[in-house]
């Protein structure tokens, strides 16, 4: 069956958001060092936002395997300036910080953050009272294991999909208990962090059990090791990569996809999300 075109337009609706990456960082994987200077983290919010991003995910510490810890003052010191530079440019995308630590997370929000991104999960005790006060939305993902940003090394799971699920259910108890409300707990199953090539695909190719959870889903899969390898690229070279990573996502029903550009997968995404609805029809 052919659709007319309004039905097409309508089919496209339920798109994923995408959520464009801003590392002001030295040392992040892909685009570590870009954006030393506020006037640069605006300018490359300006090109996320031209290019169809509705949020904007702001960090300050890198989580890349062998990545050096830095400390709350100096994590505050790279991300403070470029906050507030992205807030007094009005953009029209939301804006979430990508920080673990509470500390952080409260002068992000002070200063007029949207969302909280937390790659730890909760892993400060302060987080879940401090995001549940503010009423914002908070994305817990799973990060595999004790020692953070340690890469696949000794990544086991027996049934990697069910038990990411478990941990982010076990999350969102914690986060329930704290009083934050269930639509601002969105779960990430945290492509590439603790995870080997093939659990990463497990997880993109079963991201449906994890929808069927109930919870936003938000995926990362960016320019991520595991695509690096699949296409023999380095991460610069990958955003075709990362397009049909997204789609495969999109068909599953993800919610929202934080990329590094966002234009390079915006119309594959589309595509998909008309083919899930025409699917649902
Ligand atoms: N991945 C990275 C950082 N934050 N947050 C969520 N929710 N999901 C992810 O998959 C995720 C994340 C790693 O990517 P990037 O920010 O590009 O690199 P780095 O950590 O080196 O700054």
């Amino acid at each position: 069956m052919t659709l007319p075109a309004y039905d097409l337009i309508a089919a496209v609706r339920p798109v994923p958001q995408l959520m464009g990456i801003l590392n002001v960082t030295p040392d992040s994987f892909s685009d570590g060092g870009q954006l030393a200077h506020p006037e640069q983290v605006v300018q490359r919010a300006q090109q996320h936002v031209a290019e169809g991003a509705s949020w904007l995910d702001l960090g300050a510490e890198s989580t890349r395997p062998g990545a050096a810890p830095i400390s709350v003052a100096e994590e505050l010191r790279r991300l403070l300036p470029a906050l507030r530079a992205l807030k007094a440019a009005r953009l029209s995308a939301r804006i979430s910080v990508d920080t673990r630590r509470a500390a952080v997370a409260a002068e992000a929000l002070a200063l007029g953050a949207d969302a909280i991104n937390d790659v730890s999960a909760l892993g400060d005790s302060d987080m879940a009272p401090l995001v549940a006060q503010a009423q914002v939305p908070i994305i817990v993902m799973h990060y595999g294991g004790p020692a953070p940003w340690g890469g696949a090394q000794g990544a086991h799971y027996d049934d990697v999909v069910q038990e990411v699920g478990a941990f982010l259910q076990n999350v969102a108890s914690r986060a329930l208990e704290a009083g934050i409300a269930p639509p601002n707990i969105w779960f990430d199953p945290g492509l590439g962090f603790g995870k080997t090539p093939e659990h990463n695909l497990a997880l993109l190719q079963q991201l449906h059990q994890l929808v069927a959870l109930g919870q936003p889903i938000a995926l990362g899969p960016s320019r991520k090791r595991f695509l690096q390898r699949l296409v023999g690229k380095p991460s610069q070279g990958c955003d075709e990569a990362t397009a049909a990573a997204c789609c495969v996502a999109t068909l599953q029903g993800v919610h929202l996809l934080r990329v590094h550009a966002p234009g390079a997968v915006k119309d594959a995404v589309r595509v998909a999300a008309a083919l899930r609805s025409h699917g649902q029809r």
